[in-house]
């Protein structure tokens, strides 16, 4: 459809008013916000991506993208949390030790909460230590790691390993998820869950609250 060939165009520009706009009317023709994020805005960013690899794009642009990202982000944003939404479960939730990626993280968040749980957000760049003390103090079913980077990825295990030696591992639950982590590697460091999504990681966590 023409409106998501242009809302994807205008990220790839860095074009965040054009974004917004683009959105707003999406959202007044009645879309679904699912479809004008996976087909407009996620379907501009993963241009975006491959540019950037390719030395097709610099990082300025890739700045500009994601403001622009955000620019839509915030107009699905209200649409996608319920309010008055009963508690199902608390989720600590961030971007690992050293990666700044953080658009995904922050998807997911919104669908969790959408989802009725409730979000404890960290940001980005947090360290083991802080996971693991947030998730004591306040009590928290899972921690929700996020990581963009080969090179950040390697640090979850870290999060693992303190929850290990904290005994808060097992009882805590980890769900994992972000371009490059797997659910190979998730096996391979002891997380309990991975999730490719957003909606995968809802429906994962939601499964297991259910369950337990
Ligand atoms: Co960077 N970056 N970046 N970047 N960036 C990538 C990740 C990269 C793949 C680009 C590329 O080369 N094609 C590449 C990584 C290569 C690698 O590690 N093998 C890369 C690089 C190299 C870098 C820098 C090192 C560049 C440099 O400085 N030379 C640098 C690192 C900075 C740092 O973190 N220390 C860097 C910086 C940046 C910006 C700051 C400019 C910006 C981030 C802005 C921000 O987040 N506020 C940025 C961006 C935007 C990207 C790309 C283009 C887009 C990422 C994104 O937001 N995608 C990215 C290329 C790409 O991924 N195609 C790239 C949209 C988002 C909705 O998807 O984050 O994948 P994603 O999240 C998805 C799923 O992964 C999953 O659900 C989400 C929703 O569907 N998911 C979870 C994510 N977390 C989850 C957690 C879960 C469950 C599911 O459970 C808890």
């Amino acid at each position: 459809m023409e409106i998501f060939n242009q809302i994807a165009e205008s990220l790839q520009k860095g074009d965040h008013e054009k974004v917004a706009i683009l959105t707003r009317k999406a959202l007044d023709d009645k879309i679904a916000v699912q479809q004008i994020l996976d087909d407009g805005l996620i379907a501009g960013m993963n241009v975006v991506g491959e540019d950037f690899k390719h030395h097709r794009i610099f990082l300025p642009s890739v700045l500009l993208a994601a403001r622009a990202m955000y620019a839509g982000m915030d107009l699905l944003k209200p649409l996608m949390i319920k309010e008055d939404v009963r508690t199902i479960g608390k989720v600590v939730i961030g971007t690992i030790k050293g990666d700044l990626h953080d658009i995904g993280k922050n998807l997911v968040g919104i669908m969790l909460k959408g989802a009725g749980f409730e979000v404890i957000d960290l940001g980005n760049d947090v360290p083991p230590e802080k996971f693991v003390q947030t998730a004591k103090d306040d009590n928290a079913d899972a921690i929700g790691l996020s990581a963009l980077l080969t090179t950040t990825m390697t640090g979850m295990k870290d999060v693992i390993d303190l929850m290990k030696s904290e005994d808060i591992y097992g009882k805590v639950k980890v769900i994992i998820g972000g371009a490059p982590v797997s659910r190979e590697f998730a096996e391979q460091i002891g997380a309990d869950f991975y999730a490719f999504d957003g909606m995968n990681a809802v429906e994962t966590l939601k499964a297991y609250v259910k369950d337990r």
